[in-house]
């Protein structure tokens, strides 16, 4: 049995219980077979797959607080710091009823490759709740949030482990973390990202992954000989990813009709209004029903659906496993052409491979949605050197940080004989750096 099969089998028999986490171990190990082929002495002797795939340390803990009538409620909070051979743990917090260690370990694993792509000094950890803030008042949120962070606050730090959004966790979340954090340790340092621009934030952090999706898809477009503008693409997810993905569309020219939430999803063929989109989830956090009723061109439909419209470029921005099979064979029935990651693992394994199998050019998550944590990196930057950069500043980073991403894991995909499989190319670019700085620190 080759190293590769031995390991593979040895996390399935661990985790048999997670099977999102088995899902990204699977994706990334198969494509990295070849360099772990080149390599299979050393990486056996040093345990290298078997170190990468167990987390440095994973904390699990209650969360009790008081909600508005009175009565105590308990969740459970994580944070599980994955990998820091390349710098301090960093990944973001989701907070959703579906939350669960299988998830923080698939989303910290993927984020340990997706943090070494940008580039930038920072390791991987991922970490959240099944706390549910839909429904909940500002009241209750600063509860849970406070309770959250009097545990989290004994395990991070600036040079530590520096958590985010994610699913759930916005502005409001992260302002209510951060006070937390400074009235129990007394350090006003930047322990978090995505904080408000008058307590430390970065400009432009709050569009990045949006922003940073669709410079990936435009180099990548650029470089096959096409052009973003005059495009149509439909967009899953209605939240931080999804809005600044259609807004940065829609300025580089390109056309996006659909946006969808947890329970419905728009068809809307004049093109998402992204003001009223922010309107309706920013500031009133209602349904896209919502939309519909303020926008004549705009169908509502139950349930999902966004993946049947007729489009050139499909840009998946909500969750997991959520463009199957079926979906993945409309796509290229119609006509797709491409189809680039702005959630974590959004599209199945079969799918990507029929979309890959089909000629559509595939950019996963772990590159195409990199802008979001590089931006998290810049703004640790700038706390650590305690100024702010300006917006177009910032921004330019952004896009020369996904352009360098497209042609790291472009060469590495060439380098293996795998021209054009960006998985492979992304798993590959993202575990070199990782590998070569474990090696380096010895056995730990
Ligand atoms: P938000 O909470 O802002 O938005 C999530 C959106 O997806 C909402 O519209 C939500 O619907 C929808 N959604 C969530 N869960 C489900 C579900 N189970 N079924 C259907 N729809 C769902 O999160 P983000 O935009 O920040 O995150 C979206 C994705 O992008 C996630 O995979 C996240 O891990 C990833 N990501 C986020 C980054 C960031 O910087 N925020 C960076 C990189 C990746 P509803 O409104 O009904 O809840
Ligand atoms: O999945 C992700 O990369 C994020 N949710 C952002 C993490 C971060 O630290 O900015």
């Amino acid at each position: 049995m080759s190293y590769v099969d031995e390991v593979l089998a040895r996390v399935k028999t661990k985790n048999a219980a997670e099977p999102e986490f088995l899902q990204a171990v699977d994706e990334v190990l198969e494509s990295i077979r070849p360099v772990v082929e080149a390599n299979e002495e050393l990486y056996k002797k040093e345990a290298i797959l078997e170190r990468i795939t167990e987390p440095d340390r994973q904390f699990k803990f209650r969360v009790a607080w008081v909600d508005d009538n009175g009565q105590v409620q308990v969740n459970t909070g994580y944070r599980v710091q994955f990998n820091n051979a390349i710098g301090p743990y960093k990944g973001g917090l989701r907070l959703h009823p579906s939350v669960y260690l299988g998830i923080i370990k698939f989303l910290g694993f993927e984020q340990v490759f997706k943090n070494s792509l940008t580039g930038l000094p920072i390791g991987g950890g991922k970490g959240g709740s099944d706390f549910d803030p839909k429904g909940k008042s500002d009241r209750e949120v600063m509860a849970f949030c406070q309770s959250f962070m009097t545990e989290l606050s004994k395990y991070i730090g600036a040079d530590v482990d520096v958590p985010a959004g994610d699913i759930g966790t916005g502005a409001r979340e992260i302002g209510y973390l951060y006070g937390q954090y400074k009235r129990i340790t007394g350090l006003y340092e930047g322990v978090l990202t995505g904080k408000g621009l008058s307590y430390g934030g970065s400009l432009a952090r709050t569009e990045a992954t949006g922003y940073g999706l669709l410079y990936m898809t435009e180099e990548l477009l650029k470089s096959h000989g096409q052009d973003i503008a005059g495009k149509t693409c439909v967009v899953s997810g209605a939240g931080n990813v999804a809005i600044y993905a259609i807004q940065k569309a829609h300025q580089l020219g390109a056309k996006c009709v659909t946006c969808s939430d947890s329970t419905g999803w728009i068809y809307d063929p004049e093109g998402i209004d992204v003001d009223l989109l922010k309107e309706v989830k920013e500031v009133k956090r209602a349904r896209l029903t919502e939309y519909a009723a303020a926008r004549p061109s705009a169908e509502y439909h139950e349930g999902r659906g966004v993946w049947s419209v007729k489009c050139d470029i499909a840009l998946p921005c909500a969750t997991q496993n959520e463009l199957l099979i079926d979906d993945a064979k409309a796509l290229v029935a119609n006509g797709c052409i491409a189809v680039c990651e702005g959630a974590n693992m959004p599209t199945t394994l079969d799918a990507t491979q029929y979309l890959q199998q089909n000629g559509v050019y595939f950019v996963p998550g772990k590159a195409a949605n990199a802008g979001g944590v590089a931006t998290s990196a810049l703004e640790m930057s700038q706390n650590s050197e305690r100024l702010s950069w300006t917006f177009e500043e910032v921004d330019a980073k952004l896009n020369q940080i996904m352009v360098n991403i497209y042609h790291n894991i472009d060469d590495a995909a060439k380098r293996y004989g795998k021209e054009g499989d960006y998985v492979a190319g992304a798993n590959i670019a993202g575990f070199e750096k990782v590998v070569d700085a474990m090696l380096a620190q010895g056995v730990c």
